[in-house]
């Protein structure tokens, strides 16, 4: 008999995954203190969440086969380069595994995009506190604050919990607002959607999100939809083991039972 705690699930190869989850430790566009731990944290909680759900009756960490790829290797200071691994790493899980549902790590809000442009869904969801349709963000294109107006561009973006933004992103926040979801689906969950008071390790906490159960129900009417893949980021922990980590942890585990049932 051995003894070992892995994290929460066991080794798979990707080829025979359902899914393949990446770490994306970048962080370097925050203006506030990083995410980059966020995978860390999100794992050392993972191993002591419980994982059976009891709503669906379902363990989706015992019913799917998840392939921990470990983390990317960041470019610190270098969106550009970092990208550039990103969209190498998931076209490469895509060559071996067409199927397997990408979960990513984050990492700040901007290592969505790379990983949406290279899964092409229709519909892109973010659920977030910010809108995040800024056109550059301190006179500099590419960041946490400007993605998403990149992903509106290319793609049917629909936004839920967003209650902050700025007067130039009311006007692109018009523009989506009609949008519905269809078509393959990715979910973005940034932290800050949730309210501070149960999610303060976030790098811009909003006042009057969400409560778990909210997200839940958010979750929910994006169901039935063909969820290709999904993210949880911005999630800046101050150590191991709190409450937004727990929360992260659960709402891996609630997306993947929604894809184990
Ligand atoms: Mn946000």
């Amino acid at each position: 008999m051995i003894y070992l705690k892995k994290s929460f699930v066991d080794a798979c190869p990707v080829e025979e995954a359902d899914v393949c989850l990446l770490g994306i430790p970048f962080d370097s566009t925050s203006i506030s203190h990083g995410s980059r731990f966020g995978p860390a944290a999100i794992r050392e909680a993972l191993k002591d969440m419980e994982g059976y759900d009891s709503e669906t009756g379902v363990n989706p960490f015992e019913k799917l086969r998840i392939a921990d790829l470990g983390d990317i290797e960041i470019v610190p200071g270098s969106y550009k380069l970092t990208a550039e691994r990103i969209v190498d790493t998931v076209e490469w899980i895509r060559e071996q595994n067409p199927e397997a549902f990408v979960l990513s790590l984050g990492g700040e809000h901007l290592v969505s995009l790379p990983v949406i442009e290279t899964l092409k869904p229709k519909t892109v969801v973010q659920f977030d506190a910010h809108a995040d349709l800024r056109e550059d963000f301190i006179g500099k294109k590419y960041s946490h604050a400007d993605w998403a107006h990149y992903v509106a561009r290319d793609f049917n973006l629909v936004q839920r919990g967003v209650r902050s933004w700025s007067e130039e992103e009311g006007r692109a926040i018009e523009e989506v607002k009609g949008n519905k979801i269809s078509g393959p689906t990715y979910l973005t969950v940034d932290m800050d959607v949730f309210d501070p008071a149960i999610a303060p390790e976030t790098g811009l906490p909003e006042p009057s999100g969400w409560s778990f159960d909210e997200f839940c129900n958010n979750l929910d009417s994006i169901k039935n939809e063909n969820l290709i893949g999904a993210d949880v980021v911005e999630f800046s922990p101050n150590g191991f083991n709190s409450p937004t980590a727990f929360l992260a942890a659960n709402v891996i585990k609630k997306i993947l039972s929604i894809l184990s049932s």
